[in-house]
């Protein structure tokens, strides 16, 4: 097919006119925790491309809506059989009607089709896997790399993510009794991705001889990070400054700093927080943080309380929202419209970014320029429940926010997405590393 040269901020594409799917087909693959999930082949002309749709554990309630099949006799009732057949029925039967302009013309026909608010009817798990697939497939019919197709932010050119690299799990990850799910690393001050990288994966070895040392268990939590028998949330920042520390880097701006998820709706209960059995108000946990960022190097908190608590959220951002970037996740769900209003009412400052929480690359993307315009910082983000699909690596870069987090430096399914990124910086040494 004849192409056309299409300039897009600093980034020349040959880009086809019109991409023509020649079959889309899905089945019922395996995540990282056994559990079932969507995989999608989309062809176009001497081009197949597939893409694997992720699941998580500790979800939003206003989150698109994963189908599953509920047929007990099957994983349990969480197969995706239903959502499979989405795909290789109503959503193929639609793809192959026409020829496609670009992904935000064949995401909002799916949207269309799927005629609900929140993906219900076909499944966000189902329209993802469409819109992924067909996203690469339409790039490697292009012969342009995924980052370099995907559609960008203006304002915010391609840009290698701040890797946040979730060393020690808790919460729903992990079957230990910590009640903060993520205790991440971020290397902010790494000059490079392959220093960051590096920073990540030594810290991440001296963390696991220091937990050895003092006799804790090194068995790993959903999301590759070690889950030893720990309690207070102050304890592991200690233990993370020392790993940090006789890594040899700084604990600070200018070497590697921590990133929290508490994740705080799983241990909020009736206006109550329960941490390591300590029964804390909305406005206690307020003052834990402002305690907390004054004693450890944090520089970012997502959900620190939960997805319901409005007052808290507005308490924490007033507290502590000009020193730390507040991230929302559970309250956020990746959705523009639930952002939108959070913005206009001065809650957080930053939006975690899931793809699957909203269900199109094109609503994500929304989500994002939003973000952007009004001087939120956005964190691109895996699930606990991953595919060694790498497709959000290309994601933060096409998109420039500068953060992304994908699991502990170990582990297949999260490698997976850090790997892309190193071939990537790789391949294009002119692309800055960093926050924006
Ligand atoms: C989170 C995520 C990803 P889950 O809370 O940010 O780390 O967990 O995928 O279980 O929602
Ligand atoms: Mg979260």
């Amino acid at each position: 097919m004849l192409t056309q040269v299409a300039s897009f901020l600093s980034r020349e594409r040959l880009l086809a006119m019109s991409y023509t799917v020649t079959n889309v087909h899905a089945h019922e693959i395996i995540d990282s925790r056994a559990k079932p999930t969507v995989e999608v082949a989309v062809e176009m002309e001497g081009v197949r491309a597939v893409a694997g749709v992720p699941s998580g554990a500790s979800t939003g309630a206003r989150e698109a809506v994963e189908l599953r099949d509920g047929d007990m006799n099957r994983f349990g009732g969480a197969g995706v059989l239903t959502a499979v057949s989405n795909v290789n029925g109503e959503l193929r039967d639609l793809v192959l009607s026409r020829s496609w302009e670009s992904l935000a013309e064949i995401d909002r026909a799916m949207i269309e089709l799927d005629g609900t608010e929140n993906k219900g009817r076909l499944g966000a798990n189902a329209i993802l896997g469409v819109s992924m697939a067909f996203a690469r497939a339409a790039s490697q019919y292009d012969r342009t790399a995924l980052w370099k197709w995907l559609p960008g932010i203006e304002g915010q050119p391609p840009r290698l993510p701040v890797p946040c690299f979730n060393v020690l799990n808790g919460g729903a990850h992990a079957p230990n009794p910590l009640d903060f799910q993520e205790f991440m690393i971020s290397p902010l001050g790494a000059p490079n991705f392959a220093e960051a990288m590096r920073a990540g994966a030594e810290v991440y070895a001296k963390l696991k001889s220091l937990l050895a040392a003092g006799g804790h268990s090194t068995g790993l939590g959903d999301e590759g990070g070690f889950a030893p028998d720990l309690e207070s949330p102050e304890e592991v920042c200690a233990l993370l400054v020392e790993a940090i520390t006789s890594a040899g880097y700084s604990a600070g701006r200018d070497g590697v700093m921590i990133a929290l998820d508490p994740a705080s709706s799983e241990f909020y209960d009736g206006g109550t927080y329960t941490v390591s059995g300590e029964k804390l108000s909305s406005s206690d946990m307020v003052s834990r943080y402002e305690k907390m960022i004054v004693d450890y190097p944090i520089w970012s908190i997502e959900d620190g309380v939960a997805e319901n608590d409005d007052e808290g959220w507005k308490a924490l951002t007033d507290a502590i929202g000009d020193r730390v970037q507040l991230v929302g996740d559970d309250n956020f769900c990746t959705n523009p419209a639930i952002i939108k209003r959070a913005i206009e009412n001065g809650v957080a400052n930053a939006s975690l970014i899931k793809v699957n929480q909203i269900g199109t690359l094109t609503e994500t993307i929304e989500a994002m320029t939003m973000c952007h315009e009004a001087g939120y910082g956005q964190m691109v983000s895996h699930r606990s429940g991953e595919t060694p699909d790498s497709f959000i690596a290309d994601l933060v870069v096409a998109t420039g926010c500068g953060q992304i987090k994908t699991g502990a430096p170990a582990r297949g399914e999260r490698i997976a997405k850090y790997n892309r990124l190193l071939e990537i910086a790789d391949a294009h040494p002119e692309l800055s590393y960093g926050l924006r």
